[in-house]
């Protein structure tokens, strides 16, 4: 097991803390695959969630594992918006259920559990919510001081409330993700903290296990494409790296075509992708209302682009009417309540089905990754206001009608 360098090839030990190749490349964890021998059957009577994959995990020592029960989510076949949208077969595969609300907890678990084995005390990272609300959560398990950064007034509210009730130090910066991620690579480089967020490739090593996860849970009969909202870009590029490895060992006998989508106002790697670009170039004032994908320099366009060009995917934007209208979507066809990022996916679909890059008779997965309880204000500013009512005579009228 070792971390590469995705650009130069460089090799460093699994428990050297440096984030990024001297050459600036992004590193990635490689193992010594001839070695593992896992075949299905290998599962067999395992215990369902992350760790369930362990072998293809960085951290082998129970002790040191801090686990919450993440990962196991549900895979929903989505019969009405088959129907509605036009398309043969449909899942959702719904990372709102982990225990902090969002797919974040299978790349902390494997993050918090590795920073157990450097035997550091001090976490951090920058968020756009998410991120922040579930380091908090394992961190606090592990005894951890964690420190996250947050772009001022750009937080959903349940996310806020999640980072601060668990006990981290919450900080919010004047100035959007992008800035807030900066100044915590400061902090990460002179050794105040220990960093997680998705340029530690540690974390993506957990994220990958969605991809492991759908294989299994679709009798590893794998989906012809898995459509991903995209901010930072870890998670499309983990969930590649999760059905490479599959395949490299024998597991499964096809990869699916990742497909990003990116909001309008927040889409530099739809941009490269339509240019056939193999960099981005940033946006300075990135806006939408799925803030947690209000992203401008994503750190893992790198690795994003790459799982789309060779997975012969595709990467399409939406506007933030489509992602509201799509969320509603979901809610209101299948009881699937997710968040303004998550419904990104869906609307994404829809567009791409409409403009004939998806084929009406493939099978799909769409990764929902944040619960809709996550922003509430959203949610409620998207909906008619309740009706009021003073009495039974009141009430009698309004049902009768
Ligand atoms: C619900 O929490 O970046 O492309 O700091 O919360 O892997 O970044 C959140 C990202 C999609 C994008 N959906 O995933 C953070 C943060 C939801 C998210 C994304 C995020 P990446």
């Amino acid at each position: 097991m070792k971390q590469r360098c995705i650009e130069c090839g460089k090799e460093y030990n699994v428990n050297e803390v440096v984030y990024t190749c001297e050459c600036g490349g992004l590193l990635e964890i490689i193992y010594d695959y001839d070695s593992i021998e896992l075949d299905r059957d290998s599962f067999k009577g395992r215990e369902f969630g992350v760790w369930r994959y362990i072998e293809l995990l960085p951290v082998k020592d129970k002790d040191k594992i801090v686990s919450l029960k993440e990962g196991n989510t549900p895979l929903y076949r989505c019969k009405n918006l088959e129907k509605e949208l036009g398309i043969k077969e449909l899942y959702v595969k719904n990372e709102g259920a982990n225990p902090t609300g969002s797919f974040k907890d299978r790349g902390m678990t494997v993050g918090v559990s590795l920073a157990n084995v450097l035997g550091v005390d001090v976490v951090g990272c920058a968020s756009t919510g998410n991120t922040s609300a579930s380091l908090a959560a394992y961190s606090a398990k592990a005894n951890k001081k964690c420190i996250v950064l947050l772009p001022e007034g750009k937080v959903a509210l349940g996310k806020l409330a999640q980072a601060m009730f668990y006990g981290a130090m919450v900080i919010e910066i004047a100035g959007n993700f992008d800035k807030a991620l900066e100044m915590v690579r400061k902090l990460a480089e002179n050794k105040y903290l220990y960093l997680l967020n998705s340029v530690n490739p540690f974390r993506l090593e957990g994220q990958k296990t969605i991809g492991f996860e759908i294989a299994e849970q679709l009798n590893w009969d794998v989906p012809d494409r898995v459509v991903v909202p995209v901010g930072n870009a870890g998670n499309i590029s983990a969930i590649w790296k999760g059905f490479k490895e599959f395949y490299k060992i024998g597991l499964i006998d096809n990869l699916p075509k990742m497909t990003g989508i990116q909001a309008e106002g927040a889409k530099p790697i739809v941009e490269a992708f339509k240019r056939g670009d193999k960099d981005i170039k940033p946006y300075d004032n990135p806006e939408t209302v799925a803030t947690a994908i209000r992203i401008g320099n994503p750190v893992n366009a790198k690795k994003a682009l790459d799982a789309i060009y060779s997975s012969n995917g595709y990467a399409e934007s939406v506007s933030d009417e489509e992602i509201l209208e799509a969320q509603k979507l979901l809610a209101r066809r299948e009881g699937i309540f997710v968040e303004p990022a998550s419904a990104s996916s869906i609307a994404g679909l829809k567009k791409l089905l409409e403009e004939g890059v998806i084929d009406r008779d493939e099978r799909v997965v769409c990764i929902t990754t944040g619960h809709g309880l996550k922003d509430p204000d959203t949610a409620i500013k998207a909906c008619e206001k309740p009706i009021k009512v003073k009495d039974m005579d009141e009430l009698l009228k309004i049902i009768k009608n």
